[in-house]
């Protein structure tokens, strides 16, 4: 493993900020952080990172869909090279998702600061609003946004659990979102993004890798199901005229796991991840079942199939059980494949420092995967314990993330000195 023997000021910066952005949202012991988009604890960790931008000599702003950017001026022309991620967390979620990525980005800043000539094109980091899905039922919002993949009609058809939409949301953090889509990233001023991020499955921390080369990242299609059946008394009602919503639902809950299944040899997953079931009574025939469906794939033919999978299967057993079903969708992106020749040089670096690499797909979404609709685009994979993200229990080895943190400072400092 390719460890150099110097951490540098830049890694170890890192792990400073990593641990103080932890601290934004933290909630019990054992429950890990809950930092959802747009939220105070979103704030503060967004206030740690504007500061460390500031002090690193960066032009700080944010744009009208509240991402924040820091980016390094330089004397030269010609386009410079973006670092990001997100600083958003899921529900009790873990330390490392999105804020690594950040914070070596910064680190990068700060390493390649160090060591003159300064960088002579722009070097920006960037923290991209609500990459989880957790909030808004909408993934990625601040890289789509700058992909101009985000109307301000959009925004304002996504809320929260307090019906508080996006738009309201984006507005009470400062952000504009009658004015999306005027700020989009544009080859002429970006020539490569870069994202390192734990790789939050079980390959690398399995194969003993310490970098995954990122070729293409699966998209999710999710959608929302809505199953209305007949609330009923849970003593009086006999079983043979009940219309129960949630036994309804558990039918095609096990039709989505059943799809996976049969898709998973291509690489697919699908997930119901949210089932609330309304009144929520343990004397009462549940009325009412609202389901969250997340499916995955970097083949679109798979996750197609997986969808009429599942949609013909929960119109049948509503249609046996006298329950109605109400689909709204969210989004449906398409695999994005990875720039060629960026996926060349981390290899090279990869060889070049002598780092254990494996060229890989990406399960989860990532802005990667909207910002290389405009420039090329990397994700860099670090490993992390058990493949265990999305968890409190997250964790990772510093030692086996120094060798991805040099192949990304590496790989930006070649793109800035072409
Ligand atoms: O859900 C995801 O794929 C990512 O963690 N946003
Ligand atoms: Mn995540
Ligand atoms: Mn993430």
């Amino acid at each position: 493993m390719g460890i150099s023997a110097d951490m540098g000021a830049g890694f170890q910066r890192l792990r400073e900020l990593v641990e103080a952005v932890a601290r934004c949202g933290r909630n019990t012991p054992g429950h890990g952080v809950s930092r959802l988009a747009l939220t105070e604890p979103d704030r503060q960790a967004r206030e740690i990172i504007a500061g460390e931008m500031r002090e690193l000599g960066m032009t700080v702003h944010t744009d009208a869909c509240c991402s924040l950017w820091g980016v390094l001026p330089s004397s030269g022309k010609g386009p410079g090279v973006i670092i990001g991620s997100h600083l958003d967390s899921v529900p009790e979620g873990g330390d490392y998702d999105g804020v690594l990525g950040v914070a070596a980005g910064l680190g990068v800043v700060r390493d390649l600061l160090s060591v003159p000539p300064r960088p002579g094109r722009p070097l920006a980091v960037v923290v991209f609003t609500a990459e989880e899905s957790s909030r808004f039922s909408l993934a990625c919002v601040g890289s789509k946004a700058a992909a101009g993949r985000l109307s301000p009609e959009d925004v304002r058809r996504f809320c929260d659990g307090q019906g508080v939409t996006l738009a309201e949301a984006l507005k009470n953090f400062g952000g504009h979102p009658e004015a999306l889509g005027q700020e989009i990233i544009s080859p002429a001023d970006w020539a490569a993004y870069f994202e390192l991020h734990i790789e939050q499955g079980p390959v690398l921390d399995k194969t003993g890798d310490d970098v995954g080369i990122v070729e293409a990242i699966a998209a999710p299609t999710r959608f929302m199901l809505e199953l209305e059946g007949v609330q009923a008394h849970s003593g009086a009602c006999p079983m043979a005229l009940r219309h129960d919503a949630l036994t309804a639902a558990a039918e095609v809950i096990l039709a989505v796991e059943a799809a996976g299944q049969a898709e998973a040899k291509f690489g697919s997953v699908a997930t119901v991840g949210v089932c609330e079931c309304r009144p929520g009574a343990m004397n009462v025939v549940p009325g009412r079942v609202t389901l969250k469906v997340d499916l995955r794939g970097i083949r679109s033919e798979s996750v197609a199939r997986m969808r009429s999978q599942v949609m013909a299967k929960a119109v049948s057993v509503c249609g046996a059980r006298g329950v109605t079903c109400q689909l709204t969708p969210y989004s449906s992106d398409v695999p994005v494949a990875m720039n060629a020749e960026l996926t060349a040089l981390l290899e090279r670096i990869c060889r070049e420092r002598d780092v254990k690499y494996r060229r890989m797909p990406s399960g989860a979404g990532h802005d990667a995967m909207f910002v290389a609709e405009c420039i090329p685009s990397a994700l860099i994979f670090v490993p992390c314990r058990d493949g265990v993200s999305h968890s409190p229990k997250e964790q990772i080895e510093w030692a086996h993330v120094q060798p991805g943190y040099e192949v990304l400072r590496e790989a930006v400092k070649e793109r800035l000195f072409l």
